[in-house]
């Protein structure tokens, strides 16, 4: 069965996952940058500093986007390669980068998708606010949204304000697994409301921009599923998702945090004073899709820690990804189709999904990695189930174009459609990049 006609294939990266060049033209510090050198942050050691040196190669990278038959390209911009300092004097050579990329991309239309943030606060915001537990972060990312809107506005129509704001603000904040690497669930939750309200003032300057185009959020929503039917575990499911995917959802589609977790947080004595009158007003301002990341649906146990519940290992004998993640493909369906039921209807974008398989180049330069193939089978097939149940689904955007630096865990996982030798940074398509231009060129998932 074909998917709608139209319907958007793309792959997507981020900017200090791909890019590199740190220290050229004009990008300022960001959060990441401070972070990858803090001793034991980062396995192996290992940095964005040079990653995919896509900074360098993007016309080359295009190119491959192109012979790939991508349709789209999520990517996303660096705010202090555009305001070095996160706010005040523009980076014209910034801008400049993101310009040509863009054009690159429609010479061979490719319809580009910029996701604002994906978590490289300029380190001058972290040093000046506290990052996003500042309520002033939320205001320069609204100017920010206002500057590039103003300056790529001619050429792209579809835009992203936040990638997964869950993780920046509990992984940032909380757990400290990411950057700035805080650990105060205090912390992680004022993160989260200002970083809602970054985005309902990008939102607003949008608007306000009077460019035509679509503007939308990237959540990761992942399925939690209660261990055993005691109603002790259930209720941490139930908790889990809260925490996970109501803490967005709902602000931005009903205009309110969810009271059950609102109540969790309060009964424990966690203030909500950075919660302003008209704040949830300005984070509820209509979009025009959203962008939904899927990896897992989670088995959750209740458990005495803060938030009362934890997160079960994959069951015996389960196919899991390297990453560790059970491979549950009716998750995506059934987050879709949740959507669906209890949320005002919205176009939706499956923004990513992906999985790290770590083949290697075999004798003949092949790089067979069945496993991606089989997991993208089932997730499309999952996705067009979701359509057939009367989800309004656009696109389907692939994690990721190429291998990349993952953070917290550096090189280690692959979760590229494209192989990269990170030491002559020759790209190689596997296997799956050919399956999937195939997937492309019929609109359809085919063996
Ligand atoms: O690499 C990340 C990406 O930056 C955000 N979503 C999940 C991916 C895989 O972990």
């Amino acid at each position: 069965m074909p998917f709608p006609q139209g319907f958007l294939w793309g792959a997507a990266t981020s900017s200090y996952q791909i890019e590199g060049a740190v220290d050229e033209g004009g990008r300022g510090e960001s959060i990441w940058d401070r972070f990858v050198r803090v001793p034991g942050a980062i396995e192996r050691g290992e940095t964005g500093a040079v990653a995919c040196d896509h900074f360098h190669r993007y016309r080359d990278d295009v190119d491959l986007m192109g012979e790939l038959g991508l349709r789209a390209y999520r990517f996303s911009i660096a705010w202090p390669r555009v305001l070095p300092k996160g706010a005040g004097r523009r980076n014209e050579a910034g801008l400049d980068f993101y310009r040509r990329l863009v054009d690159r991309l429609l010479e061979r239309d490719i319809v580009p998708v910029p996701t604002l943030y994906h978590w490289d606060l300029p380190q001058a915001l972290q040093d000046r606010h506290g990052g996003w537990t500042g309520r002033e972060t939320a205001e320069r990312f609204g100017e920010y949204g206002a500057l590039v809107f103003e300056a790529l506005g001619d050429r792209v129509d579809r835009w992203i304000t936040l990638n997964e704001p869950w993780v920046s603000a509990f992984h940032g904040y909380h757990t400290g697994a990411h950057a700035p690497g805080t650990r105060n669930l205090e912390a992680a939750l004022r993160a989260s409301h200002h970083l809602l309200l970054g985005h309902g003032r990008a939102v607003d300057a949008f608007r306000a921009s009077g460019r035509g185009g679509e503007i939308g959020i990237t959540l990761d929503l992942q399925v939690s599923d209660p261990a055993t039917d005691t109603e002790a575990d259930v209720e941490a499911a139930r908790r889990s998702d809260g925490h996970t995917n109501r803490w967005f959802l709902d602000p931005v589609l009903r205009g309110s945090y969810p009271a059950d977790m609102v109540a969790v947080h309060e009964d424990a004595g966690r203030a909500f004073d950075h919660v302003r009158p008209g704040d949830l007003a300005t984070i509820a301002k209509p979009i025009d899709f959203l962008g939904m990341n899927y990896y897992f649906r989670r088995d959750v146990a209740a458990a005495d820690n803060e938030l009362g519940f934890t997160d079960v290992p994959p069951r015996a004998g389960e196919p899991t990804t390297e990453m560790g993640w059970p491979i549950r493909p009716d998750g995506l369906r059934d987050q879709l189709l949740r959507l669906k039921r209890e949320y005002p209807p919205l176009p939706i974008y499956v923004t990513e999904n992906g999985t790290s398989d770590t083949a290697e180049p075999g004798p003949d330069g092949r790089i067979e990695d069945a496993g991606r193939i089989d997991y993208l089978r089932d997730h499309f097939a999952a996705a067009e189930e979701a359509i057939r149940g009367g989800v309004d689904l656009r696109g389907y955007f692939v994690w990721s174009l190429m291998d990349n630096f993952e953070w917290a865990l550096g090189y280690r996982p692959r979760f590229g459609l494209v192989h990269v030798d990170f030491a002559t940074q020759e790209r190689r398509p596997k296997a799956s990049a050919a399956w999937y231009a195939r997937v492309i060129g019929g609109n359809a998932i085919v063996d």
